[in-house]
């Protein structure tokens, strides 16, 4: 086992997956953007300005900088509204005791992930103060698959990439892991991803690895 595990954040420990997309719909529905299901699944792990520029890709006339500022600003409002109600409760499955028995191995334990929202997110499910290191969309210039946001997590647990496993469920995020020397582990929609190192099925699995 490794020295230490960076895992991202939503889709790993927690989903609010729901809630991005029913923001981003409520948006695209007031512009006439044509937007479903099989869109959103290429906003997972993108940034919040790469996301709406996917959903652009449908619009039918051109936006300028200041109407996406806008536009992005308004979907993070409605998103921000419907995490208010996040606890605890929503950590995903295994993720609370599998947790405490990598901390229990000495493993140390970071987050890494494409959100500017990832403290209030860790705040409300009672990770505010849990980890080890915490960076998030607001401490990088570029987003994945760039390495940059897990390359900074494990400057701040002063350890190299291949001391460390990252834990994704978004392809683009196994692609930035990959490209910073991590050890990429794959799960859910990643854990089909022929570039992840290990796939596992289950939360509890990576006490296997
Ligand atoms: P925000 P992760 C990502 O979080 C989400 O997967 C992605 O859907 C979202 O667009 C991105 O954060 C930016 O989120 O608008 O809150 O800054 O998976 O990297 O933890
Ligand atoms: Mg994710």
């Amino acid at each position: 086992m490794k020295k230490a595990f960076i895992f991202d954040l939503d889709g790993v420990l927690v989903s609010t997956d729901r809630y991005h997309y029913a923001a981003w719909k409520s948006i695209a529905d007031e512009e006439g953007i044509y937007f479903d299901e099989t869109i959103n699944n290429r906003l997972r792990g993108v940034s919040r300005r790469e996301s709406l520029k996917i959903i652009l890709e449908r619009a039918p006339r051109t936006y300028g900088e200041e109407e996406e500022h806008a536009l992005a600003e308004k979907k993070n409002e409605r998103y921000r509204a419907s995490l208010e109600n996040l606890t605890p409760a929503d950590r995903l499955a295994g993720v609370s005791e599998t947790l405490e028995a990598l901390r229990r191995t000495g493993a140390l334990l970071a987050v890494g992930s494409s959100s500017k929202n990832a403290r209030y997110i860790l705040g409300k499910i009672g990770y505010g103060d849990y980890f080890d290191a915490v960076v998030d969309g607001n401490d990088i210039v570029n987003g994945k698959p760039d390495p940059e946001v897990f390359l900074k997590a494990a400057a701040l647990l002063h350890l190299s990439p291949c001391d460390c496993y990252v834990v994704e469920d978004a392809k683009t995020g196994i692609d930035a892991a990959v490209r910073g020397g991590f050890c990429a582990v794959g799960i859910h929609d990643a854990a089909c991803y022929d570039r992840a190192d290990h796939a596992i099925k289950a939360f509890s699995d990576l006490l296997g690895l």
